[in-house]
């Protein structure tokens, strides 16, 4: 059985088998991607990321059924869902509670879910995720789906994967709205009100649209590493402010528009040509999260530990400096 071509033919049983290669950094699965990467590149990802319990896993069931039955007689598309757990394995409870909210999904052959909880152990959340989006892209599927949970550093990273990344919001979250939505919201392409029955959404739109004034307008080109984004001039004749969106997910209200910001957002991205540059920056910020990942770990191998621990005492007692410390580890490397 070849694992390749079962994937291409989009088999289900294979795909499943490979992303979990792939989640155990098993060197197969590194083989078969090698090989299915240049079939990949032409799904839309979308990032769904927000605080817990804002409503993400409803609104991507949501979000999935709507392009499995489009509005306006449109082509039905396949949609394969990421969900990505950072958090403990006492979790296990939220990815039960997806699967059960996402159970009027299964069994339709044009929708693959799979859920991911990051052990800790292999750490590189951003790199086993860009790996899984690779294998359902190259799998076929037409729209990848991908939810993360917080607003660390690595929904940061996963949004980077993503075209379009949707940041959930529910009302209520008081005062905690100002201490993440800041850095939250620059990576924010559409943000969504979820739990619009609930009181309060007109104050967070309020709140939300403020922001979206004062602060800083999401950058339009939020996967550019520094280099690629140095220098302030930013000519383009469009730009991009992300729209606000009210949803009620238990109810699919507003979903439409969602989809429909979606699509303008995806749409603005191909006709200012940011969809290429974003599509290098996403190729550029895997890559050297890969060389860092591979440089790092094969230097660690390299390093006796005497001398790793001959250092971190060195500091721990002050005779050496923090720089110092890493003069004598990259030298005695060399
Ligand atoms: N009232 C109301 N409840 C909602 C809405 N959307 C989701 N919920 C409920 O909110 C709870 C959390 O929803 P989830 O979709 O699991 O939220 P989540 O953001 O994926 O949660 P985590 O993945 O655990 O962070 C569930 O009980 C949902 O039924 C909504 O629009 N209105
Ligand atoms: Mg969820």
């Amino acid at each position: 059985m070849d694992l390749v071509a079962d994937v291409l033919a989009g088999k289900r049983l294979a795909i499943a088998r490979l992303l979990t290669l792939i989640e155990n950094e098993d060197p197969g699965g590194l083989a078969a991607l090698d090989r299915l990467f240049p079939h990949t590149g032409r799904a839309i990802l979308i990032g769904v990321t927000g605080a817990p319990g804002a409503g993400k896993s409803s609104l991507v069931n949501q979000l999935a059924r709507y392009y499995r039955n489009p509005p306006d007689g449109r082509q039905p598309r396949s949609v394969a869902v990421v969900a990505v757990d950072p958090s403990s394995p006492f979790s296990g409870g939220a990815l039960l509670g997806d699967r059960v909210r996402m159970r009027d999904l299964a069994g339709d052959p044009g929708v693959f879910i799979r859920s991911m909880a990051s052990r800790g152990a292999l750490g590189g959340l951003a790199r086993t995720t860009a790996a899984m989006i690779q294998a359902l892209d190259a799998a076929g599927f037409e729209v990848i789906l991908i939810e993360t949970v917080g607003a660390g550093q690595a929904e940061v990273d996963i949004a980077r994967l993503a075209h379009t990344c949707l940041v959930v919001e529910a009302p209520g979250m008081g005062d905690d709205i100002q201490a993440i939505k800041a850095g939250i919201l620059e990576i924010a392409d559409v943000i969504v009100i979820n739990k619009a029955d609930r009181p309060g959404a007109d104050n967070t739109e309020r709140a939300l649209r403020t922001m979206l004034e004062f602060g800083p307008h999401a950058p339009l080109d939020k996967g550019a590493s520094s280099a690629a984004s140095a220098g302030e001039a930013r000519v383009d004749s469009i730009s991009w402010t992300p729209p606000i969106i009210l949803t009620v997910a238990t109810r699919a209200d507003g979903i439409h528009e969602l989809g429909k910001a979606i699509e303008d957002h995806i749409d603005y991205l191909r006709q200012s040509g940011l969809w290429q540059e974003r599509e290098r920056n996403r190729l550029q910020s895997e890559l050297d999260n890969l060389v860092q990942h591979t440089l790092v770990s094969r230097w660690r191998a390299s390093l006796p530990i005497e001398s790793y621990k001959t250092a971190l005492a060195g500091l721990a007692n002050r005779s050496i400096s923090p720089h110092q410390a890493l003069e004598m580890l990259v030298k005695r490397d060399q």
